[in-house]
């Protein structure tokens, strides 16, 4: 089952069964125990992102002082990124509608508090894929607008197992997590929120 919620925002409620979650969970376990959670900054001020981050795939996002960028290394590690999932690529063949694998996945680990900015996703080469992003744990408000920072926005409560997908006219609009809802979920033992977001950064030969 999926909704539009606006054109190219298309939104699955419950896109993963609670048995998934656990897998993609186990998953992501893995993965951080490779390429540990680090604190991101912002590009000039250095100020520490609230929500902590890793990636897997051959590429991954990071921020320091120096800016945004994606590259196949860990910052801290310097190891390259762990692969990425069979079942990541496997969601992103069916929701992405996009004949070419993503080459990086994002993973934001939201403790209780952390929040992120309104902010477009405009760091990769090619706009012609969408943005699959798969939510685990707490529910989390996520607000979506328009291509213009100041458009009028609205929020959705992504839950545990939903995908939110966004392309095509609504590849470009600013959006961003509110924040969560405590205790609403109780897949992370600590609670807290896990975030996938899977992309194509390169483009398509
Ligand atoms: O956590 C989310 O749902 C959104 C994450 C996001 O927008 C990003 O990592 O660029
Ligand atoms: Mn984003």
């Amino acid at each position: 089952m999926s909704l539009t919620l606006a054109p190219g925002v298309t939104y699955y409620p419950a896109y993963l069964d609670r048995p998934a979650q656990e897998d993609l969970l186990a998953a992501i376990r893995e993965i951080t125990r490779a390429a540990p959670l680090y604190t991101p900054r912002m590009p000039k001020t250095g100020k520490p992102f609230s929500v902590r981050m890793t990636n897997c795939g051959p590429l991954g996002w990071v921020s320091d002082e120096t800016g945004y960028r994606y590259q196949p290394t860990h910052p801290e590690t310097g190891a390259p990124w762990p692969e990425m999932p069979a079942m990541l690529r496997a969601a992103w063949d069916e929701l992405s509608g996009y004949p070419h694998p993503p080459d990086a996945c994002l993973i934001n680990f939201y403790e209780p508090g952390a929040r992120m900015g309104l902010h477009q996703d405009k760091d990769e080469e090619e706009f012609a894929a969408p943005v699959v992003s798969l939510s685990l744990g707490d529910t989390a408000l996520f607000r979506y607008g328009g291509l213009d920072r100041k458009d009028p926005t609205r929020s959705v409560r992504l839950r545990s197992g939903d995908a939110i997908v966004f392309g095509g006219p609504a590849r470009l609009i600013h959006h961003g997590i509110d924040r969560l809802i405590a205790g609403s979920s109780d897949l992370l033992p600590q609670g807290g929120r896990l975030n996938l977001t899977l992309r194509k950064v390169g483009r398509a030969l």
